[in-house]
């Protein structure tokens, strides 16, 4: 085999702390490198992250998008319908979603989703100092997405815990992994009841989902697993791109000057954000057969873990990639996925970050980092665990 063996572990607190000079290592082994502690192979070069995401057929989700090989593990839950399925199952589940979170039901939250930003950040102004993870980056979509989706009021802080719990459970049993799951029974039994058709009012996402049960497109079970796709899905992701925009913004004046001179650039400074920071660092597929990465062959049943931060600042592929530029044509990036399995909650998270940062650049002169940051260790999501924050009145 001359595909080279790497001794990191891209699952530890080290890692988390600084991961960009592993991510440096494993693009420049090759295109495809094998992580000698888990058995398993790394890409992190954009073009070849980009080409499995494209390529279900020889990459499979079915046998999970974590370490965990559910042909010879049980899965630590119900796979999800959507993430962890391949076409044909994939895509007819797929089309209800897409249906449910159509171009126009998207639109129609619009107007409550500004209003929530334009209040949260003049409460925020208020207040000397805030934290930017929990008042902020946490508030914001806690509030307006359990309602998009016509959840009770009652326990939403749930879906914090819940998210990641799952986001590290696709990575080893390790410490992370063993802490998020502690005490897990009480926050599962309660994300179950919410997926039930009786929790969820009827303008919701949720309710449109089991509206699709009704017409025959799912079952009924199917139904209450694709509303657990939402709860998993929506909240931890959108907290942790909203976050590294806020993170950048600060650690950016420049940058955060020209937001303020033209606030339409609010959607791409959220972009650029989640191209930087890939909220999202990594997934697994699974071989199908004896495929081939860059000339090298892998074997069937190999677990490989695509590392979408590492493409997102491949300098094969960015210019300056380390630096956080609002203009940057950034299109093409890795942060929301590629393909068939391409983020479906990506106009709801675009919807969000463009809102609140610019409601940040039509009130705000200054925003500053007024203490230490926390980072959050996660094996899947990078983010921050605390953000101490002050914001100048414009
Ligand atoms: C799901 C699911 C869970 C975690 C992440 C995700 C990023 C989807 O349950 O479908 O997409």
């Amino acid at each position: 085999m001359t595909v080279p063996s790497l001794d990191v572990d891209p699952f530890s607190r080290e890692f988390f702390d600084d991961p960009f000079p592993v991510h440096a290592a494993l693009r420049d082994a090759g295109p495809v490198a094998y992580l000698s502690r888990y058995d398993a192979f790394a890409v992190a070069r954009y073009e070849h992250v980009q080409a499995m995401l494209a390529d279900w057929q020889n990459f499979s989700s079915q046998r999970g998008v974590g370490l965990s090989d559910f042909a010879k593990e049980k899965p630590w839950r119900l796979p999800s319908l959507l993430l962890e399925k391949d076409p044909p199952l994939h895509d007819r589940t797929r089309r209800v979603m897409d249906g449910v979170m159509s171009p126009a039901a998207v639109r129609a939250l619009r107007a409550d989703f500004a209003r929530a930003a334009d209040t949260l950040i003049d409460e925020l102004l208020q207040r000397q100092r805030f934290d930017a993870v929990c008042d902020l980056a946490e508030a914001y979509p806690l509030t307006v997405f359990p309602d998009a989706v016509g959840m009770p009021r009652e326990n939403r802080r749930f879906l914090l815990p819940y998210g990641n719990m799952v986001f590290n459970s696709f990575g080893p049993r390790n410490d992370f992994f063993k802490a998020a799951v502690q005490d897990a029974a009480p926050v599962l039994a309660w994300v179950q009841a919410q997926s039930k058709r009786e929790a969820l009012s009827p303008g919701g996402f949720g309710a449109a989902i089991h509206r699709a049960a009704d017409a025959g497109d799912v079952t009924r079970d199917e139904a209450e697993i694709l509303v657990r796709s939402l709860l998993t899905a929506g909240v931890d992701t959108t907290v942790n791109g909203i976050g590294a925009a806020l993170y950048c913004l600060a650690r950016f004046p420049e940058q955060f000057r020209r937001l303020r001179a033209d606030p339409s650039l609010a959607r791409a400074a959220f972009e650029e954000a989640v191209r930087l920071e890939s909220p999202v660092q990594t997934f697994f597929r699974t071989t199908t057969g004896n495929v081939a990465i860059g000339g090298e062959h892998l074997g069937e049943g190999r677990k490989v873990l695509m590392f979408l931060g590492a493409a997102n600042r491949d300098p094969r592929r960015w210019e300056n990639p380390d630096e956080y530029d609002i203009t940057r044509r950034n299109a093409g990036h890795v942060g929301f996925g590629h393909g068939i399995h391409a983020c479906l909650g990506a106009v709801l998270a675009r919807l969000e970050g463009e809102l609140i940062l610019g409601a940040l650049a039509r009130k705000c002169a200054a925003i500053e980092i007024s203490g230490e940051p926390k980072r959050r260790y996660n094996n899947t999501l990078r983010g921050m665990a605390s953000l101490p924050m002050t914001l100048r009145a414009a």
